[in-house]
C-alpha cells in the first residue's frame, strides 16, 4: 500500500494524506490476502485492533464478512444478563462500511481479491486497509480504508473510506451506520447473550445518534456519528439515512465514473453515562451531539494532528530499540502498541485479553499485577496508580470474598470485573475440549499477595507515598488480616491448604510453594509496613487502623506466621517442592516438541491424567525465585531451573517469559532467547492456536520485561539502579528510557558498555550498580561505563 489515490481534478483527494503517510516499514504490522476461514478472519481482527484504553475496536473489515467476529469494547463496562457470569461487553459498532453496485455487494468472500492488504500502523496507531475486487460481472472496484480511535480524546473515532470504481460508471450505494445489534459469543458454540437494549436511536440533519443500555447493569452507551463525502462533493449524491429496530443505517447513493476516487468520511463519538457528571447524564444524546459538533467545528485534520502529537509522546517514552535483530525489534514494538493502545487513563480494569475481545469474559486475572504492570510503573507511573486503583477500590467486593468463604479481611478474586467480587465461571472448556468444573475460583489464592507484589513494585520504584497511605496499606492490611484467618496451624507451624498455583495442572494441593514463598513475604511486609508507618505517618496509620478496625495483636500475629509458614526446599540440593506430596507423583518429561516448538506430552499423558504425574502447565517455583531473585543462589536458581524446565509443559502464555527471564539468571542465554521470541511473538505467530480469541496480555507485558528486566538486566530500587546485562549475539545496541522517582533514565546498551544518563530537575547524586560494581552518576551528565562478561 503505497502512494495516496486521487480526485478528478488530479489533486490529492484531502490534506489527510499527509497526516495518513504510512511510516517506516519497521512500524508496521502488513496482512495481505484474504483466508476465508473465520478463524483466520478473527486472528486478523485481534492483531489489527486499535484503541485508546477507554474505546479499542477489533480490526475487522469494513464490510464484516461471514465468520468475523468485529466488536467494540469500552473499559470497564460489564455486564451479565443471562450470561453465566458478568463480561465485557460488545458495545455499538460504528465502523461498518458496505459498497454495492447493482444489487451486489463488494466483499472478500464472494468476490475475487485482485489485491487485499490491512496495515497497522503501530506508530500513529491508524489502520489502513486497501482491497481491489472483481466481482461476478467483471467489475473492478477498489475500497480503502483508514480509521482510528483517538488518543489525545479517547471518547473520538475516525474512519476515511474512499472507493475507485476502475472500469464501470454507474451507481453505487455506500453504506455506514450504527449498530446496536451486537451480541457476545457464549459459552457452547453459536450461543450469543445479548446484553444491550435500546434507549434511544434519532437522525438528525447532519448525524446518527444511537444509545443502548445493557439489561443488568444499566449503563447507558451512546454513539453520535456523522457520515458524508468529502471535499464538497455532497452535491453528487443522495443520502438516505435509515433506521431498522436497534441500527442504523445512511446510504449515500452516487453516480460514479470509472476511473474517479470519491472519498467519504465518519466522525464518530462514542461515551457512557458514566463519564459525564450525573446531574447531566439524563440527556446523554445532548452529550454526545454537542462533542460531536464541536469536534466537527475543531475539524478532522487538527484533531489527527493533536492525535499524533501524543502517538510521538508515548513512543518516545516508550520506545525499546534493538539493533541487529529486525524480527525481535518488529515483536517487541507490535507488544508495545499493543500495551500503549490499553494504558488506563483513569482508574479502571485491565483484562487478560486486554480489550481485544470478550476472550476470558474481559476478566482480571493476576495477569495484571505480576505481568502486565511493571511497563507501566516503568514508563508511565499514572496509568499504574489507575491499575492498582481499581484493585483499591473493588476492596469492598474482596471482603465480600473473604467472608463467603468463611474468612476474614480481603480476598482478591481470581477472575473479577465490576464489583471485584469472584466472576470465575464454574465451568470452562478445558484442553482436550472437555467442559469442567473449574476449582481456580476457589483455590487460585495467590492472586491476593501477586497484587500486593504489583503495589509494593509500584512504590518501590515511584515512591508514591500518597499511594501508599491512602490506598497501599488499607490493601496491604486487609489481605494480610485475610491470609491470618486462612492459614492451617499444624502443630508449631502454619500451613495453606487446598489451593491451585500458577500451575494449573494440580488441584487442591497444600502448600503450594510460590503461594507460601508470598504469603510469607506479605505478612512480613504487612507487620514491617505497620511499624515503618507508625514512626513515620502516625496520623495515616490512625486513619486507617480506625476504617478497618486493626487490632492491636494483628502485626504481631502476621509476623509469627510469616515466620513459621511452611516451604519445603532439600537441604543438600536446594529443589524446591511445588506443593506436599509432589515428588511422589509419575515422573515423565518432555521429548518431543512439534512443529511450532510447542513440547508434546509422553506417551500416554493426557490432559484429563496429567495431574497425576509431576508434568506442569507453567512456571511455578521458578517465578517465586524470578519474583524473589535475592533469596535464592545462583547454585538453587540453577538446580530448579534443571529439574522444572523439562518437566514444563508451557500451556500457559505467563511461562515462557519467566523461564526466559530465569534462563539469563542460570546461564542458560539461548534457551532465553528461545523463549523470549515465543513470549514476544506469541500472538503475532498464533502460537497457542487462540490469537481469534484475544491478545495475551501476559505474554505482551512479559516480552517487555524479558527485554528490560532479562537482557538489559535493570532493575530501579527504592535508592539505587542495578544493571546486569546481557545481550544475544546478533544484538548490536539495546537502548530506552524508563522513568524513576520523577526522573528519565536513558539507556544504551552494548555487548561490552552501558551508556546512561539520568535527567533531573536537580543535580544529585545517585548511585548504580553495574555487575556488582557500585558508580555514583550525577544526574544530567552522560556517562559510560564498561563491563565485561565471562562467557
Ligand atoms: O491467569 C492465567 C492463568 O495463569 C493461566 N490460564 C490463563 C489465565 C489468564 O491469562
Amino acid at each position: 500500500m503505497t502512494g495516496s489515490s486521487l480526485l478528478d481534478d488530479g489533486k490529492p483527494v484531502d490534506e489527510l494524506d499527509s497526516l495518513f503517510e504510512l511510516s517506516p516499514e519497521e512500524w508496521l504490522l502488513r496482512k495481505k490476502g484474504f483466508r476465508k476461514s473465520p478463524k483466520a478472519i478473527q486472528i486478523n481482527e485481534t492483531l489489527l485492533t486499535t484503541g485508546n484504553g477507554y474505546l479499542n475496536v477489533r480490526g475487522s473489515l469494513e464490510e464484516l464478512p461471514p465468520g468475523h467476529c468485529g466488536g467494540m469494547y469500552l473499559a470497564g463496562v460489564y455486564d451479565k444478563s443471562e450470561a453465566d457470569v458478568e463480561e465485557l461487553v460488545k458495545c455499538p459498532m460504528w465502523t461498518d462500511v458496505s459498497v454495492w453496485h447493482e444489487g451486489e455487494k463488494f466483499c472478500l468472500s464472494c468476490n475475487r481479491a485482485l489485491e487485499h492488504e490491512q496495515v497497522l500502523d503501530m506508530k500513529k496507531g491508524i489502520l489502513h486497509r486497501r482491497t481491489t475486487f472483481k466481482n461476478q460481472h467483471g467489475k473492478i472496484l477498489t475500497l480503502e480504508t483508514s480509521r482510528l480511535v483517538f488518543m489525545h480524546d479517547p471518547h473520538r473515532g475516525y474512519m476515511r473510506v474512499k472507493i475507485t470504481p476502475r472500469n464501470f460508471s454507474g451507481q453505487i450505494r455506500v453504506l455506514s451506520g450504527l449498530n446496536g445489534e451486537v451480541y457476545n459469543r457464549g459459552f457452547f458454540p453459536r450461543e450469543q447473550y445479548k446484553h444491550l437494549q435500546l434507549e434511544r436511536i434519532e437522525r438528525g440533519r447532519n448525524f446518527m445518534y444511537l444509545e443502548m443500555k445493557t439489561r443488568e447493569r444499566g449503563i447507558r452507551i451512546a454513539v453520535g456519528a456523522s457520515w458524508k463525502m468529502m471535499n464538497g462533493q455532497e452535491r453528487k449524491r443522495r443520502w438516505e439515512p435509515r433506521i431498522y429496530g436497534e441500527k442504523f443505517t445512511s446510504e449515500i447513493t452516487i453516480d460514479a465514473s470509472r476511473g474517479h476516487t470519491y472519498a467519504f468520511e465518519k466522525l464518530a463519538v462514542v461515551m457512557t453515562n458514566r463519564d459525564v457528571p450525573t446531574e447531566r447524564a439524563h440527556n446523554m444524546m445532548r452529550e454526545a451531539i454537542c462533542n460531536l459538533r464541536c469536534y466537527v467545528r475543531t475539524g478532522v485534520p487538527v484533531e489527527i494532528g493533536r492525535h499524533l502529537d501524543v502517538w510521538r509522546e508515548l513512543w518516545k517514552q516508550a520506545d525499546v530499540r534493538i539493533e541487529g535483530d529486525d524480527t525481535a525489534q518488529q515483536a517487541l514494538r507490535y507488544n508495545i502498541y499493543q500495551l500503549l493502545i490499553n494504558g488506563p487513563s483513569k482508574p479502571g480494569p485491565i483484562g487478560a485479553k486486554f480489550l481485544s475481545s470478550e476472550g476470558y469474559m474481559g476478566h482480571v486475572f493476576w495477569d495484571t499485577e505480576i505481568f502486565i504492570l511493571p511497563f507501566y510503573i516503568y514508563n508511565f507511573p499514572s496509568m499504574a496508580r489507575n491499575i492498582l486503583m481499581y484493585r483499591c477500590n473493588t476492596l469492598p467486593g474482596a471482603m465480600m470474598n473473604a467472608s463467603k468463604s468463611g474468612c476474614e479481611g480481603a480476598r482478591f478474586a481470581w477472575e473479577s470485573a465490576t464489583t471485584g467480587e469472584d466472576v470465575t465461571p464454574r465451568f470452562a472448556s478445558k484442553l482436550e475440549k472437555t467442559i469442567r468444573l473449574i476449582y481456580t475460583g476457589m483455590e487460585e489464592e495467590h492472586i491476593v499477595s501477586d497484587v500486593i507484589y504489583g503495589v509494593e513494585r509500584y512504590f518501590r520504584v515511584t515512591g508514591d507515598e500518597s499511594f501508599l497511605l491512602h490506598c497501599g496499606l488499607e490493601m496491604v492490611f486487609l489481605t494480610a488480616r485475610y491470609w491470618a484467618s486462612r492459614v492451617t496451624k499444624v502443630g508449631e507451624h502454619y500451613e495453606i491448604h487446598k489451593v491451585i498455583g500458577p500451575d494449573e495442572f494440580h488441584e487442591h494441593v497444600n502448600n503450594n510453594a510460590y503461594t507460601n514463598w508470598l504469603v510469607k513475604w506479605h505478612l512480613r511486609l504487612a507487620s514491617m509496613l505497620f511499624r515503618h508507618v507508625r514512626k513515620t505517618a502516625p496520623e495515616a496509620l490512625q486513619e486507617v487502623a480506625g476504617k478497618i478496625a486493626l487490632r492491636d495483636d494483628e502485626p504481631a500475629r502476621w509476623l509469627e506466621i510469616s515466620r513459621k509458614l511452611k516451604f519445603s526446599q532439600e537441604a543438600e540440593t536446594g529443589l524446591v517442592e511445588q506443593f506436599d506430596g509432589y515428588f511422589d507423583l509419575k515422573d515423565r518429561v518432555i521429548e518431543r516438541y512439534d512443529r511450532s516448538g510447542n513440547p508434546v506430552l509422553p506417551a500416554g499423558v493426557t490432559y484429563r491424567n496429567i495431574g497425576r504425574t509431576r508434568l506442569i502447565k507453567q512456571a511455578d517455583v521458578l517465578l517465586m525465585m524470578l519474583l524473589f531473585p535475592h533469596s535464592f543462589s545462583f547454585e538453587e536458581k540453577k538446580v530448579n531451573y534443571d529439574f522444572y524446565e523439562p518437566r514444563t509443559v508451557h500451556k500457559s502464555s505467563l511461562s515462557h517469559c519467566t523461564y526466559a527471564m530465569m534462563g539469563l539468571a542460570v546461564s542458560e542465554r539461548n534457551n532465553a532467547y528461545r523463549y523470549f521470541m515465543k513470549t514476544a511473538q506469541f500472538d503475532l505467530e498464533n502460537l497457542h492456536n487462540n490469537t481469534e480469541l484475544g491478545i495475551h496480555a501476559a505474554s505482551v507485558g512479559g516480552s517487555w520485561q524479558t527485554v528490560i528486566h532479562g537482557f538489559a538486566g535493570l532493575t530501579l530500587k527504592s535508592d539505587r539502579i542495578v544493571i546486569n546485562p546481557w545481550l544475544p549475539k546478533k544484538w548490536e545496541r539495546l537502548s530506552f528510557r524508563v522513568r524513576w522517582r520523577e526522573r528519565d533514565v536513558y539507556l544504551d546498551i552494548t555487548h561490552s558498555e552501558v551508556s546512561i544518563r539520568i535527567d533531573a530537575v536537580s543535580d544529585v547524586t545517585l548511585p548504580c550498580t553495574l555487575y556488582g560494581q557500585n558508580y555514583k552518576i550525577r544526574t544530567n551528565k552522560p556517562y559510560t561505563l564498561q563491563y565485561c562478561l565471562s562467557k
